[in-house]
């Protein structure tokens, strides 16, 4: 932790009685002079702290940011051992990559509030303002590459599960879409490093849409707050960043215990395509298959049903067919 957590955590397990700025100097070993400077830096940050005389400095209100020390102090599950980022980044996938080449635990996430090149899939941008979550996590799974994709849909649906835990009914689109009312509300993007029989690392990106932003947003977009109403004022993006880690990892413990086996039914439970005539394209826009869409199958592939065949597709894309 640096110095800076340092003293908002101090702040924080004060409470309402405040903590001195002396007895802050003292316990972490700087000058007064030093917690005077770090306050008026949090401060800047959105931190409403107030100076009482003779009490020393309280911690009013936290600002809806989903930096590190916020999103640290919510999240529970102990599977994250390491909690980077902040209040910006050019695409916390890309600082993630960078942690996990030099060598980052499984559990190491990266967080920010806003992106300046946030990166989808095939290269397509990934719309970041001020008002989203983006994320990226370092996941060691012991698999061989070819098994990884359906690691894709494993974190859609952990992120799902976290956005119903504020009371949103989403649905996840193959491979790597969690929609609500019809817009995308959510994206996933994995990215690995592997040799032939063994993965090095992956890191998993999901990019969440919480406030709907100041300036128009990406086209078929959808905002978790508009869909909450009267509950949304729990969904703070720092709460909403916690949930999230913690909904991937629940879901990834259970694919590495028992397989995609195991989450395809509540995968299919949420299916957005739901039966639909679908055509799935690949990367170089070929079809691969079209027919009826009749969810995943215990390896996450999409099942489309043509004419009696049914075809299991491993990766595409999927578009409604007119
Ligand atoms: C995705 O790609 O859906 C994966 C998005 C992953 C973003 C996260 S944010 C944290 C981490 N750091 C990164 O740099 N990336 C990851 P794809 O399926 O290719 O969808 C991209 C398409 O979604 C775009 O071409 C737009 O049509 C649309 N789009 C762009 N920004 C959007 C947004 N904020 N909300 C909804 N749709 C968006």
């Amino acid at each position: 932790m640096n110095t800076r957590d340092a003293v908002l955590s101090a702040l924080r397990t004060a409470g309402s009685a405040g903590v001195s700025g002396e007895a802050m100097a003292a316990d972490l070993r700087i000058s007064r002079a030093a917690i005077a400077k770090h306050i008026a830096v949090l401060r800047q940050q959105g931190y409403g702290i107030s100076a009482l005389p003779g009490l020393g400095y309280r911690l009013e209100n936290v600002p809806d940011l989903p930096v590190p020390a916020e999103v640290a102090a919510l999240v529970r599950d102990p599977f994250w051992v390491r909690i980077e980022g902040g209040e910006v980044s050019p695409s916390t996938n890309d600082d993630a990559r960078r942690h996990a080449r030099s060598g980052a635990p499984e559990g190491t996430a990266v967080v920010a509030g806003r992106q300046t090149g946030g990166r989808g899939r095939l290269g397509r941008v990934w719309e970041s303002p001020e008002g989203g979550v983006y994320l990226s996590m370092v996941l060691h799974p012991p698999l061989a590459p070819a098994l990884v994709s359906p690691l894709a849909l494993v974190v859609g649906l952990g992120v799902a599960e976290a956005l119903e835990s504020f009371g949103a009914a989403v649905r996840l689109k193959w491979p790597n879409d969690v929609l609500l009312g019809g817009g995308k509300v959510a994206g996933v993007l994995l990215e690995m490093s592997a040799e032939a029989d063994r993965v090095e690392w992956v890191v998993a990106g999901v990019g969440i849409n919480v406030d709907r932003p100041a300036e128009a947003g990406a086209g078929g977009a959808a905002y978790l707050k508009d869909a909450l109403g009267g509950a949304a004022a729990s969904a703070t993006r720092p709460a909403v960043a916690a949930a999230v880690l913690d909904g991937v990892a629940s879901a990834y413990r259970r694919f590495l215990g028992s397989g995609f086996g195991a989450l395809a039914a509540d995968w299919n439970a949420r299916d957005a395509l739901d039966l639909a005539d679908v055509v799935v394209r690949n990367a170089q826009g070929d079809e691969v298959a079209s027919g009826r869409a009749e969810g995943v199958d215990g390896e996450g592939r999409l099942l489309v049903a043509d004419s009696g065949a049914v075809i299991p597709v491993v990766a595409g894309e999927v578009t409604l067919r007119q």
